[in-house]
């Protein structure tokens, strides 16, 4: 297992750590790849419930893909790298469970674009978003623009791409580029909302996030079809059946995910 991606399961909770701090972490081959192998093959375990992404040493999630091994790269290496980095985006998307980003430092470029590949994104007190690529003669290649878009719109996400500006938490969420603030410890803050997605029905969970996902792009009457479609899937989970009950029983449900 890579040494710059971590794995840690803590009950039934994953956690990925993007462990190059003396870099803030940055992105360079070796992470992405590490992201890889994670995605692949601990962060399918069926008994998780939920996944929270972090960066090691406190002062940044992630400040970007690697600069330093970016310089000197060819344009066709360029494509493949970016190519490798977004397919880490939509290999995020179609984990059966959330995954949740924690933003307790910088979030810029690449590390901007990897959290918005997330299902939600907590920002700490420290936290800084931004895509600043302009400063460097690049754009966004990890997923920036098009995320963005969708997110804040094409007024803001010009306004973010094109200035390269930086914005706090309180911004970003007021934005939509993350879903919440929180004080003090964002990791022990995502850890606390894997933890009460992880007590919810399994099964409604997954199929929300995959019907959220899959019609991000979708016109209504084809996104409501799909609701629709796994509204009535869930009535074939015992936890449908286990938490109606619970609620006229006035008990806590116990959900077995099947
Ligand atoms: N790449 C490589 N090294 C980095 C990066 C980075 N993105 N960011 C920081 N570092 C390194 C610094 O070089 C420094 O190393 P050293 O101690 O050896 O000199 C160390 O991390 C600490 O950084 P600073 O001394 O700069 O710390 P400061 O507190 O002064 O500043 C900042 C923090 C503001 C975050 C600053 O480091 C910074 O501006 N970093 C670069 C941010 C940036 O421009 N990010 C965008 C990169 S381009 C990109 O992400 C494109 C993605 C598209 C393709 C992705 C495909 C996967």
């Amino acid at each position: 297992m890579s040494d710059v991606v971590l794995w840690e399961k803590r009950g039934q909770t994953g956690i990925i750590t993007i462990n190059r701090p003396q870099a803030l972490n940055a992105l360079n081959a070796a992470v992405i790849e590490g992201l890889h192998e994670v995605l692949d093959g601990p962060a399918q375990d069926p008994e998780l419930r939920a996944i929270v992404l972090c960066g090691a040493g406190g002062k940044a999630f992630v400040a970007g893909a690697d600069i330093a091994e970016m310089r000197s790269i060819t344009p066709l290496q360029a494509e493949a790298f970016a190519a490798r980095g977004q397919l880490v985006g939509q290999k995020l998307a179609a984990l059966a469970v959330p995954v949740i980003a924690a933003v307790g430092g910088f979030a810029l470029g690449g590390g901007c674009e990897m959290a918005m590949a997330c299902d939600l994104v907590i920002a700490g007190p420290k936290a800084k978003f931004g895509q600043p690529e302009v400063n460097l003669g690049v754009i966004p290649g990890f997923g920036g623009t098009q995320r963005l878009l969708r997110r804040v719109g094409l007024a803001v996400a010009m306004d973010l791409c094109l200035t390269a500006r930086l914005i706090d938490g309180a911004e970003a969420v007021r934005l939509g580029v993350a879903s919440r603030l929180v004080d003090g410890d964002v990791l022990e803050a995502a850890l606390g909302v894997a933890a009460e997605i992880g007590a919810k029905g399994p099964v409604a969970v997954r199929l929300a996030k995959r019907v959220l996902h899959e019609n991000a792009d979708a016109d209504l009457n084809t996104g409501l079809a799909a609701e629709r479609t796994a509204f009535a899937m869930c009535f074939t989970s015992g936890d449908q059946a286990e938490g109606m009950a619970a609620f006229l029983e006035r008990r806590t449900a116990n959900f077995t995910g099947r």
